[in-house]
């Protein structure tokens, strides 16, 4: 069905005025603030959010920890069994959800579709995971003895997400949560808060079926001063936070300070190495999406494109070529390949990085600027530009949430992924490569330092299986796929003694 903005919030259960607080089937009139959302698309009010406060935050909470007392004895395949549907209740969905993805945060409706794609894909995932969450046995030293640990769930997990991937994200974290036998409370974007509302009525209602308690699954929208509650509530032992650096560090030190843990997935400065036997073809492909794609507005965007000097101009060239067929628009119509950024906000600090570029001696192959006139009223488009640079501008360090693309050049591999390293953030990084030395070399050791790095492939759109996250300024934290559960469940070893003797470890006698 074509569904039009209208069908699409009526479908999904929106209303022009939505409670932003909700512990499942329930929902909280509090007195936070109005959120008011406004598309990117076409700056139109899409509808307004009320947001929680203080008082609002401890109910919540509360209800989370009696919820907990209960969803943690639920056998964890029969969680997953309640994931299962929420995955097929999301492929239900998936076409006015990925629609209100894109109207309201502005990507592509093929990205926004892609978006809760992911999320079915990590409900798949962990219900897999709900018959799999092994634990080792050991052998013990003491004769008689049985050594093991097993993985209990460790209660209220905190989630704080970002606008960018308003849906997907909460959902690699609840997901692998729920399996795991924790509870939720989801701190979304002020920027997209009816996806939220969205995803919570999905999951409220097959929640209801299935008898799942109230409070497992909690929403509360609301400004940063919700994610400084979270940060300092004992109450929440996990943290899991997606977002800028500057945010990160604000709850690492919150949660750190009490002890508590956090998972931190924040900012990327990535960069593919393009070598001289690289295809060029593809190279170029992986560079235009990594670069524009959600108007460069990923975690895991393209931002640097360090190219080798023997094929430098020929890169400069093709892509300069590549930008010129871009068409910029409205993300909802599939002829466009680029959308808005989130807001003026954002479309400020691309003029500003724009500006910085020019200051600091950068030269632009591919010129920006910000689109007016018929189709561009909510003035959040902009031009995707690109620029011959020097990796140590400041500017260029910084992580700037645009379709900037930085052009340096190098002449030996060393010296390439030198660069590449050269960058506080260490989330994302590629090769296109084809040559097997200079592939094994990027993945070494001494290669790519980054959390995810790949060959012949573009630094965005990771497959939810495989770890997602990254090193240094990123924040360490690792979501999504692979043992990433583990840092959802707390970690228990057992020792047990089946004879009638008390040998102690190390070979102790302690005898009276
Ligand atoms: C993000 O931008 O926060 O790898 C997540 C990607 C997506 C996830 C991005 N699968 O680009």
């Amino acid at each position: 069905k074509n569904f039009g903005i209208k069908d699409v919030l009526t479908t999904l259960g929106l209303k022009k005025n939505n409670q932003g607080v909700s512990t499942g089937s329930k929902w909280y009139r509090s007195g936070g603030g109005l959120i008011e959302s406004y598309s990117p698309v076409d700056g139109k009010l899409i509808g307004s959010v009320y947001g929680g406060d203080e008082k609002t935050w401890d109910k919540v909470v509360k209800q989370s920890e009696e919820a907990f007392k209960i969803w943690r004895t639920w056998p964890a395949p029969k969680r997953g069994e309640v994931v299962r549907q929420v995955g097929d209740a999301l492929r239900k969905n998936k076409d006015p959800l990925g629609k209100l993805v894109s109207y309201e945060m502005g990507k592509s409706l093929q990205e926004g579709l892609g978006e809760v794609q992911e999320m079915i894909d990590i409900c798949d995932f962990a219900v897999g995971l709900s018959r799999q969450l092994h634990g080792l046995t050991m052998h013990s030293e003491r004769p008689n003895h049985r050594m093991y640990e097993q993985w209990h769930p460790i209660g209220t997990v905190g989630i704080i997400s970002a606008f960018n991937f308003p849906v997907a994200v909460w959902s690699w974290n609840a997901m692998l949560a729920w399996v795991c036998g924790d509870v939720c409370v989801w701190k979304p974007s002020e920027k997209t808060p009816l996806c939220s509302i969205a995803c919570q009525l999905i999951v409220a209602k097959i929640f209801a079926k299935n008898g799942v308690p109230e409070g497992v699954s909690c929403l509360v929208n609301g400004d940063a001063t919700i994610g400084q509650l979270m940060a300092a509530d004992e109450r929440v032992p996990l943290v899991s936070a997606t977002g800028s650096t500057r945010m990160g560090k604000a709850v690492a030190r919150t949660v750190s300070e009490r002890l508590g843990r956090s998972l931190l997935e924040l900012g990327g400065n990535n960069a593919i190495i393009i070598t001289e036997n690289a295809n060029l073809d593809m190279s170029i492909r992986g560079a235009l999406f990594g670069a524009v794609g959600t108007a460069g507005q990923r975690c895991t965007t393209t931002r640097r494109l360090i190219v080798h000097d023997s094929i430098f101009d020929e890169v400069k060239e093709k892509l300069k070529k590549a930008y010129g067929q871009l068409s910029i628009g409205n993300p909802l119509d599939p002829a466009n390949h680029v959308g808005p950024l989130i807001d003026k906000q954002a479309v400020k600090l691309y003029n500003d990085a724009l500006k910085k570029v020019k200051l600091a001696g950068g030269e632009f192959v591919v010129k920006g600027g910000v689109l007016q006139g018929k189709g561009f009223e909510s003035a959040c488009y902009v031009k995707p530009a690109i620029a011959e640079v020097q990796n140590e501008f400041e500017i260029v360090q910084h992580e700037t949430f645009a379709p900037i693309l930085y052009l340096i050049r190098y002449n030996t591999l060393e010296e390439a992924i030198e660069k590449q390293n050269g960058v506080k953030q260490g989330l994302s990084s590629s090769i296109m490569t084809t040559s097997l030395r200079d592939m094994e070399r990027f993945l070494s050791a001494s290669g790519s330092d980054c959390g995810i790095a790949n060959v012949n492939i573009g630094t965005s759109g990771a497959e939810i299986g495989g770890a997602f996250g990254g090193e240094k300024e990123t924040g360490g934290g690792r979501e999504s796929g692979s043992d990433a559960w583990r840092a959802y469940m707390r970690r228990q070893t057992n020792t047990i003694n089946f004879g009638e003797t008390l040998p102690l470890a190390q070979g102790i006698k302690f005898d009276i």
